[in-house]
C-alpha cells in the first residue's frame, strides 16, 4: 500500500518499524503527480494495527511473527552485522557479482531510466549503480520512511542531475506507483530489488509482488532482482546459525519488539534461536523455540508455549535458476538474463515484460 503525505508530513507511527506513511522529496524539480492512494487511511493508528497483527500471529495455534517485525532500530543494526559475517555469504556474493558484471548489466538498463530501489535503506547499493546507468530519476522506497529521507537526500547531493524522491511505503503489501512514475515510455522504470529479499516471500506471494512490479514497466522498463540460489544445505544453514550468535540475537530481538508493542512479557533467555533448511519447501525457516513451558502475558490473555514449541519468524526461500525463471514467467515477465558467481551461489536477474 502506498499512501502519500506531502513533503514535511510524517507518519504517526514514529520509529522505523511503523507502516510508512510519508512521502518526501529531497530534490524534485517538477512537481510529480501524486501517487494514487490505493486504500482508505485506517481508523486504527499505525501502531495499533501493527500490534493487532503481531498479537494475532502469536495467538495462532502455530505461532508466527511476520519478519517485518525483526527490523526495529536494534534489528537493523543486527542485520547489518549479519551482512558482515563470514557465514552469511549472500551480501558479499551479491557484491562480487555486481562488481564482476556491472558494465554488462548496466548496458541493458534503458536510457533515462527511473531507478526505483525497493527497500533502499541507506541507498548504498543504488549509489554504485547510478554512477553506471543513465538515470533521470531515483526513487528510494522503504518502510523506514523517516530514515530514508536523509539517505535519499544524500543521493540527490551526489547526483544533482537526477531527480530524487523518497517514498515511504510497505511495498510488500502491494503497490500502485503508476501516477508517480508518469510517462513510462519516456522514462522507463527500472525496479531494483537487491539483497535476496524476494526470498522472504513464499513463492506465490513473490509472484504477486513481481506482477505488481511488472504492471508498471511499460514497453522498455525492467526489474533487476537478486536471488539466493540453492546450494549445499549445510552452507545455507550456517548462514542463519552463525558461530558468534549474531543471527540468534537478531531473531530474539523480535521478542523485545513484541514486548514494546504489546506490553507482553517474553523473556528472551527462555527462547532459543533455530534455523533449519526445509528441503520440501526449499527455504530456511527461522524460529524461536521455548526452552521450557512458558506463560506469556499478551494483553488480557495468557499464551502458553509448551517446551519445544516454536514461533516461526522468517522464511528465506532459495531457488534454482530454473525455479526462479518460473516465478518470473508466472509474474508475466517474458525475457530475462542472469549473472552469477563462479560457484553459482547467487543470481542477479534482469527481467522485462
Ligand atoms: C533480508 N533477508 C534477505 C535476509 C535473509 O537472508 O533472508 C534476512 C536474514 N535473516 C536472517 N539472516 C538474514
Amino acid at each position: 500500500m502506498f499512501t502519500t503525505l506531502e513533503a514535511s508530513a510524517r507518519s504517526t507511527a514514529g520509529g522505523d518499524t511503523g507502516p510508512a506513511l510519508a512521502l518526501s522529496r529531497s530534490r524534485l524539480v517538477d512537481r510529480a503527480p501524486a501517487p494514487q492512494v490505493s486504500a482508505q487511511l485506517p481508523e486504527m493508528s499505525a501502531d495499533a494495527m501493527r500490534a493487532a497483527e503481531l498479537r494475532a500471529g502469536l495467538l495462532k495455534r502455530s505461532a508466527t511473527i511476520d519478519p517485518k517485525f525483526l527490523y526495529d532500530t536494534q534489528g537493523c543494526v543486527l542485520f547489518n552485522a549479519i551482512c558482515e559475517l563470514d557465514e552469511y555469504y549472500p551480501t558479499r556474493t551479491e557484491r562480487a557479482v555486481f562488481e564482476m558484471y556491472r558494465t554488462d548489466i548496466a548496458s541493458h538498463v534503458p536510457k533515462a531510466a527511473q531507478w526505483i530501489d525497493l527497500g533502499c535503506g541507506d541507498c548504498a547499493k543504488s549509489r554504485t549503480w547510478l554512477e553506471h546507468v543513465d538515470a533521470s530519476r531515483f526513487i528510494g522506497v522503504d518502510i523506514a520512511a523517516e530514515w530514508i529521507e536523509q539517505s535519499v537526500a544524500a543521493v540527490g547531493r551526489r547526483f544533482p542531475d537526477i531527480e530524487c524522491l523518497a517514498q515511504g511505503a510497505d511495498f510488500t503489501r502491494g503497490f500502485d506507483m503508476h501516477a508517480l512514475l508518469g510517462d513510462v515510455e519516456a522514462r522507463p522504470p527500472l525496479f531494483f530489488y537487491p539483497g535476496s529479499s524476494i526470498g522472504n516471500f513464499a513463492p506465490d506471494s513473490a509472484v504477486t509482488m513481481l506482477e505488481s512490479v511488472r504492471s508498471h514497466l511499460g514497453s522498455r522498463g525492467g526489474l533487476l532482482v537478486c536471488v539466493d540460489l540453492r546450494k549445499d544445505p549445510a552452507i545455507m544453514k550456517r548462514a542463519y546459525a552463525d558461530g558468534l550468535g549474531v543471527t540468534a540475537a537478531f531473531n530474539k530481538n523480535v521478542l523485545r519488539v513484541a514486548n514494546k508493542l504489546l506490553g507482553s512479557d517474553f523473556r528472551t533467555e527462555n527462547f532459543s534461536h533455530q534455523a533449519r533448511f526445509d528441503e520440501v519447501r526449499g527455504c530456511i525457516e527461522m524460529r524461536l523455540v521455548a526452552n521450557s513451558k512458558q506463560f506469556v502475558r499478551l494483553g488480557g490473555e495468557i499464551r502458553t508455549f509448551e517446551e519445544g514449541e516454536p514461533i516461526v519468524t522468517e522464511h528465506s526461500y532459495k531457488y534454482t535458476p530454473e525455479q526462479f525463471v518460473t516465478v518470473l514467467q508466472r509474474a508475466g515477465f517474458t525475457r530475462h538474463k542472469m549473472w552469477t558467481d563462479p560457484q553459482s551461489w547467487f543470481g542477479v536477474f534482469l527481467a522485462s515484460a
